[in-house]
C-alpha cells in the first residue's frame, strides 16, 4: 500500500500562561522549526514545524488573541478570525487548576465564528486530582462543541504524543511543506529577527529590498524588573538604505522599534527594551558564512 503523507495548519489558542509556549517546546524537541516564509499571509503569525515519518503539522500562533484583556482594535480580531478559519484545526488550553474564566469567554465568543474543528486541551493536569477533571470537561462542554477533549501535561510531557496523533487524523493528504532538517536552538530569537524585519519591510513599504536582515546581539532578562532587554542590529546592503531606516532624526527606525516592540512583548508575554541599530554590510547575501548568522538556511 502507498504510504501516504499528510500535513496542515495548527493554531493553538488560550489565556495567557496556559502553556502554550510549553507546549510547542515540548513538541519543538529536535523538531521543529521555526519559519520567516510563510505559506500564509496572515500578519504576525509564528510557526513551529514538527514533522515526522508520515505527517507535517505546522502551528501557527494567533498573537491577537493571547490577550484578550487588552482592547484590541477590529483588526485585530478579523486577523485572528481569519486565522482561525484557515487552518484545519484549533488548539484552545486551558489551565486545569484554573477552570473557566472571564478571558476563556471572550475566545470562547470568537469560536462561534469558527467552522473548522476545535479541541479543548486542559493542561497542567499534573497539578490537579484526576477527580477534578470530569467536572471541568462538563463545564466546557456545554460552552462549546469541541471536536476532541485532551488533557495534557505540556511540562511533563503526558499525554503529548497522543495529542500529536489526534491531530495528524484531521490533516488532510497534503505535501511536506518545510524540510526535515529546518531545526534552531533559539526559536524565540529567530522570530524576534523576524519581528524587527517585518517592521523594517512594513514601515519603508518599497524602498528596502527584502535583503535586509536582523542580527539579535543580545537578549538578557533583568531578574529584579522582570523585564528583558533586546540588542538587536538591522543589516543593510547600501548607505542609502540604512539612511531610510534610521529615517529623519531615527524616526524611522524609532516606528520600527516601537512596533517590533509590541510584537515581541506579547510574543514573550513581559516587558521588553529594545535596542536597535543599524550597519551596512556589502553583499553580505553572497558571503556563505554570513547566512548562518543571519538565520538564513536554504
Ligand atoms: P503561555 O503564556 O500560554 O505560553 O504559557 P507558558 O508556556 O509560558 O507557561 C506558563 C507557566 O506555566 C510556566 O511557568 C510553565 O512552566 C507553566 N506550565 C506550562 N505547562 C505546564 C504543565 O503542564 N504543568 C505545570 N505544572 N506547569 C506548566
Ligand atoms: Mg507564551
Ligand atoms: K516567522
Amino acid at each position: 500500500m502507498e504510504n501516504n503523507f499528510n500535513s496542515g495548519f495548527i493554531t493553538i489558542i488560550g489565556r495567557p500562561n496556559v502553556g502554550k509556549s510549553t507546549f510547542m517546546n515540548h513538541v519543538i524537541g529536535q523538531k521543529i522549526a521555526i519559519m520567516s516564509d510563510k505559506p500564509q499571509t496572515t500578519r504576525n503569525t509564528i510557526q513551529g514545524v514538527y514533522t515526522d515519518k508520515d505527517a507535517q503539522i505546522v502551528f501557527i500562533d494567533t498573537p491577537g488573541i493571547h490577550k484578550p484583556k487588552h482592547k484590541l482594535g477590529d483588526f485585530m480580531v478579523k486577523v485572528a478570525e481569519n486565522t482561525l478559519n484557515e487552518v484545519d484545526a484549533v488548539l484552545f488550553m486551558i489551565n486545569a487548576e484554573e477552570g473557566y474564566g472571564k478571558g476563556d469567554q471572550y475566545i470562547l465568543d470568537l469560536l462561534q465564528r469558527v467552522h473548522n474543528p476545535v479541541f479543548l486541551i486542559i493542561n497542567k493536569i499534573d497539578k490537579v486530582h484526576p477527580d477534578q477533571l470530569l467536572p471541568l470537561i462538563d463545564e466546557y462542554k456545554d460552552k462549546y462543541a469541541f471536536k476532541e477533549i485532551i488533557p495534557i501535561s505540556a511540562l511533563e510531557g503526558n499525554n503529548v504524543d497522543h495529542l500529536i496523533q489526534v491531530i495528524k487524523q484531521y490533516l488532510p493528504e497534503g505535501p511536506k511543506y518545510y524540510p526535515d532538517d529546518q531545526v534552531t536552538d533559539h526559536p524565540e530569537r529567530f522570530i524576534i529577527s523576524e519581528l524587527i524585519r517585518e517592521k523594517a519591510l512594513q514601515l519603508t513599504r518599497e524602498e528596502i529590498p527584502h535583503s535586509v536582515a536582523v542580527v539579535i546581539e543580545n537578549i538578557e532578562e533583568r531578574a529584579n524588573s522582570g523585564s528583558v532587554f533586546i540588542q538587536a542590529t538591522i543589516v543593510t546592503e547600501r548607505k542609502s538604505q540604512k539612511g531610510i531606516i534610521i529615517g529623519k532624526q531615527g524616526s524611522m527606525l524609532k516606528e520600527i522599534g516601537k512596533l517590533a516592540r509590541k510584537d515581541i512583548e506579547a510574543l514573550l508575554g513581559t516587558k521588553i527594551f529594545l535596542e536597535l541599530w543599524v550597519k551596512v554590510e556589502k553583499d553580505w547575501r553572497n558571503r556563505p558564512s554570513h547566512l548562518h548568522e543571519y538565520g538564513f538556511r536554504n
